[in-house]
């Protein structure tokens, strides 16, 4: 248990972060937790599995790739032990590698709508978005990047990192002066953390301002989601719900002692609708947002009565 709650602690506190990464991390932390439980009663076992789902999936509640990669896993079956945990195993690999397979196969398929000398902003830290970037750096388009800080975790610097790490000409901006440079973008590539039925995108906070701004500068807008990211239970009418992180993440706690009558608000994320969103880049292809429930429908595999127990848990 000891390094479960170390695995669900790293996720809450954002030392692994990211959509997709911090599902592949609860799919190994599952499989690796079934490897190590010692017991010898099925029942025990399969319950202390569920315990273990649990406490996982509750780390971030907004990013719907979480919930996916732990039931995928614990969709496992077997009659003993040793055929349940070869089963986990089973799964958990295959979430792992179909998930680093699909972040590139999005680069692949993103890079197509990348032109040779395009001027592209992006915001926060997307594995997905940055894979569409390095792609078309790869084919030899000459292009460059401008890339949001992405208060208040300024994940735009890891960003800005990697891109400049590739050789890839970029700049660092304020969040808030995206309007002001939207005339010289010509396409904006976002990650996602969850996709809904109707096609509006749940991204990191800002994402619907850069959204806006790109509308209104008729700039095309892609998001680059895999499809574990689509949220099943959005069909029932499921709304995901939006993080709210701790106010010390704005302001620390020596300065909002200046003015303690001061509510900080901190929500981690925002839902972009899908009139603004041009094109989802997923690894079964690029689809326009409508497309949303043709995804969870066919691709994610989960039966209605899954989606029900799933609303219920
Ligand atoms: P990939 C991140 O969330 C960002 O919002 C990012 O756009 C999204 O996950 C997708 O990231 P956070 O963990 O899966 O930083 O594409 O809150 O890497």
């Amino acid at each position: 248990m000891k390094q479960l709650e170390e695995t669900a602690g790293k996720i809450r506190s954002m030392e692994i972060r990211g959509a997709g990464r911090i599902a592949r991390a609860a799919a190994a932390e599952l499989r690796d937790y079934a490897t190590r439980l010692g017991v010898d009663d099925i029942s025990l076992f399969n319950e202390k599995m569920k315990h273990a789902a649990g406490i996982l999936a509750r780390t971030r509640p907004t990013a719907v790739s979480l919930p996916n990669a732990v039931r995928s896993v614990m969709r496992y079956k077997g009659d003993s032990i040793e055929e349940a945990r070869a089963d986990i195993v089973k799964l958990a690999n295959k979430f792992i590698s179909n998930s680093e397979n699909a972040v590139k196969r999005i680069g692949e398929i993103g890079a197509r709508r990348v032109r040779d000398g395009d001027t592209i902003m992006t915001h926060c830290n997307s594995s997905a978005a940055f894979s569409i970037m390095a792609e078309a750096h790869s084919q030899g388009k000459n292009i460059s990047v401008i890339a949001t800080e992405s208060r208040p975790r300024l994940q735009g610097h890891l960003t800005v990192k990697q891109l400049d790490g590739f050789g890839i000409k970029t700049s660092l901006i304020v969040d808030s002066a995206v309007r002001y440079f939207m005339k010289d973008v010509d396409l904006v590539v976002v990650g996602a953390d969850a996709v809904t039925a109707n096609g509006s995108v749940i991204n990191k906070i800002g994402t619907s301002q850069l959204a806006l701004a790109a509308s209104e500068a008729r700039t095309n807008f892609i998001v680059a989601a895999e499809t574990y990211k689509f949220s099943p239970t959005s069909i029932l009418g499921e709304l995901v719900e939006i993080e709210e992180r701790d106010s010390g993440e704005v302001v620390s706690t020596v300065k909002h002692a200046e003015f303690p009558g001061v509510k900080v608000r901190n929500p981690a994320f925002d839902v972009t609708p899908r009139e603004y969103v041009d094109l989802i880049c997923t690894e079964v292809g690029a689809i326009p947002p409508e497309m949303a429930y043709i995804i969870i429908k066919d691709f994610l595999g989960w039966g209605i009565e899954e989606m029900n127990s799933a609303v219920r848990e």
